[in-house]
């Protein structure tokens, strides 16, 4: 951020010469109207009008909200290991971190899309990318749990991504570093990025029926890097709209070496005729390895596959499948309107957002309006395919949502201020300050058909002085906006997990009455579940030991567990009895290296423990579930190697004392 500072230096002192205000928010008192308080005030006992999720940046988890009051609802762990709910630590959940590297326990999350029907939010799922070891994850909005991860091969840097068709069809990730494909020989010179870095877009298709993904293509593409992208909706329904910078193709330095191009480029992509290429055996078969990974809330177990083949499309050899559209100036974000016929782009170092057209872009295509090419793809003359600039807008514009009733709101780093637009006239409406440098934006069904545009919220970058201070680090502000009426009102800031980076939020009535409460106990297929106290024991199989354990208020079954040896390697099964709504049981044994569980009504979670030393361990429920909760615990006895004490699991029979 600071290299976008500098460089934005330069930009702002030729803008300030030329005369245009430099937007320095004012402070922060008069930015507050006076009813803001009413607006966001949720009484207790009632519900918030909307959900948000909110991407947790390099927490790698995703956060929900409630809007208008800004309170944390939950957050739901995704692609790092979560303390709180025992994701990556239970060997249930163990498997999907699983990746071609092994297990990768903590990501990078920047980006959230809702399932779509018709272009409009369903609340079916949400889709989010890990950006450092490329993956797509769907968390299913029955539970609120993450239900797939999906590996992308032949990525790196899985940025502009997980972005999806107007009919959740497709969930579509661009690659933000190119490099060599995983079938090449990766040894090469860094400085032969030219030759040898290539970029890659993957499609990956949607089963309809239970949301499992699918690569179904990959389109090999010049080496540059994708930052963002969107589907095209209505007219522009088949088309994908990619931003790229760094097309100078630089391998060092690039806040100087890839800023030197007046233009970079807005990749179009036709996937409609990518599917006739596909149809028709254009694709190359290329040797890959990535992981697939899935939970099933019926086993409640999870399972990795590996998998080693993509079909790959090459976007230099068949024609009419990709074109680039020229854009000032490293794009950081492309945003299509309700309507699917303007794209907006905002080029970070630009002091303009060009709007595209999308029909003036077919038409160009259509009579060969092309400036050359780039690597082989037609470059669309900028003018051909520019429906007009938003002049003067502020500085720094990254990313654009839409109201819904013809505005667009654009979020200027730079400049500190979100910034409103009419899409038809690009004159600007309004504009106000936000605390400091905001990233995204989001309005509720901002980047679909059908926005709610009453709220918005600014996800800001920098907080400072915002809240208390809390030594180095402060949580990143969210603001939370009225935008029903002409001008925007700052209502509320709350502080957020991570650092946010795109969120979306969508009505809470679309969502609340289909959450799940409890597992059905009898509906429990987990190999080691007990579905009632009568089916707990302990097993010995070699030195493994299974207890088969259930939890319910206030006991665990079995409690005093004997028979344990040096070298054993146990699992605890526990299965939750409980068929109530919030009554989970959480369980810990002293010792256990990698954490604890936490197990909800009807579930079964495993621990694995390898005890280190002959003894006793206490065994408790974590979670205080009913006033005799501190009473919900046990012993285990572990003995040296070779031991000869039976084995044994009880609860409330002792045996005779020795
Ligand atoms: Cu933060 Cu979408 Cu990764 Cu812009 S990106 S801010
Ligand atoms: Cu169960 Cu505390």
């Amino acid at each position: 951020m600071k290299t976008l500072k500098y460089l934005m230096g330069a930009v702002s002192v030729a803008l300030l010469a030329g005369g245009i205000q430099s937007c320095k928010p004012k402070s922060a008192d008069t930015a507050i109207s006076g009813d803001a308080a009413a607006k966001t005030y949720v009484a207790p006992g009632k519900y918030d009008e909307f959900y948000n999720f909110v991407s947790g940046g390099f927490s790698g988890q995703l956060s929900v909200y409630g809007i208008p009051s800004g309170r944390l609802l939950r957050v739901i762990p995704v692609f790092s290991q979560d303390p709180e709910k025992g994701w990556g630590f239970s060997e249930e959940t163990k498997p999907m971190l699983n990746t071609s590297h092994g297990s990768v326990p903590w990501d990078d999350l920047h980006h959230v899309q809702l399932s779509k029907t018709n272009g409009e939010n369903d609340g079916r799922w949400v889709f989010v990318n890990g950006n450092n070891t490329p993956r797509l994850a769907r968390i299913d909005l029955k539970t609120f749990r993450t239900a797939e991860i999906l590996e992308l091969p032949n990525s790196g840097g899985n940025h502009s991504s997980p972005f999806i068709t107007e009919n959740t069809e497709y969930v579509v990730a661009g690659t933000r570093f190119s490099v060599p494909l995983d079938d090449a020989d990766g040894d090469v010179p860094i400085n032969t990025y030219k030759k040898n870095f290539k970029g890659t877009l993957s499609f990956v298709r949607v089963d309809q029926k239970d949301g499992n993904m699918d690569i179904a293509f990959q389109i090999e593409t010049p080496g540059v890097n994708f930052d963002l992208s969107r589907a095209g909706k209505g007219p522009s329904h088949g088309w994908f709209f990619f931003s790229c910078y760094n097309t100078e193709q630089a391998n060092t330095l690039l806040e100087v070496n890839a800023s030197k191009n007046d233009k970079d480029f807005i990749m179009a992509v036709n996937w409609k005729k990518a599917e006739e290429y596909l149809k028709a055996g254009k694709g190359k078969k290329v040797k890959v390895k990535y992981a697939h990974n899935k939970y099933s809330e019926v086993s409640h177990t999870s399972s990795s596959e590996f998998k080693n083949e993509v079909i790959v499309l090459n976007s230099k050899e068949l024609k009419d499948l990709c074109y680039f559209i020229p854009c000032p100036k490293s794009p950081h974000g492309i945003d299509i309107d309700p309507t699917g016929e303007y794209m907006v782009s905002s080029g970070k170092l630009a002091a303009l957002i060009p709007v595209f057209s999308f029909s003036k872009m077919i038409k160009a295509i259509e009579s060969k309006s092309f400036e050359g090419d780039y690597s082989g793809i037609p470059v669309i003359k900028y003018e051909a395919a520019l429906y007009g600039e938003v002049q003067k807008p502020g500085l720094g514009p990254l990313h654009t949502e839409f109201d819904g009733r013809g505005n667009a709101v654009t979020t200027m780093f730079v400049s500190s201020e979100i910034v409103k637009w009419n899409i038809k006239d690009l004159k600007v409406i309004d504009r106000q300050p936000v605390y400091y440098s905001p990233g995204h934006l989001m309005i509720p069904g901002g980047d679909s058909k059908k926005p709610d545009g009453k709220y918005l919220i600014a996800y800001n970058k920098i907080t400072k002085d915002r809240y208390l201070p809390t030594g180095p680090e402060l949580a990143q502000s969210a603001q939370l906006f009225d935008i029903s009426g002409d001008k925007m009102k700052l209502i509320l800031d709350f502080p957020t997990i991570g650092e946010p980076h795109y969120a979306q939020a969508i009505r809470a009535d679309k969502i609340k009455d289909q959450s799940i409460k409890i597992f059905k106990l009898e509906e429990n297929k987990h190999p080691y579940a007990s579905k009632g106290e009568a089916q707990t024991k302990v097993m010995r199989d070699k030195n493994k030991v299974h207890v088969y354990m259930t939890a319910i208020r206030s006991h665990l079954t079995p409690d005093n567990i004997e028979g344990i040896r040096i070298g054993d390697e146990v699992y605890f099964h526990l299965t939750n009895l409980e068929q109530d709504w919030d009554v989970p049981h959480g369980f810990a044994v002293k010792g256990a290296n990698n954490g604890e569980l936490l197990v909800m009504p009807g579930e079964t979670q495993t621990l694995k423990w390898v005890p280190d030393r002959v003894g006793i361990f206490p065994i408790y429920c974590t979670d205080f579930c009913s006033a005799l909760h501190q009473e919900m615990s046990g012993y285990v006895r572990v003995s040296p190697a070779g031991s000869k004490v039976a084995l044994i699991g009880n609860t409330g029979t002792n045996m005779p004392a020795e």
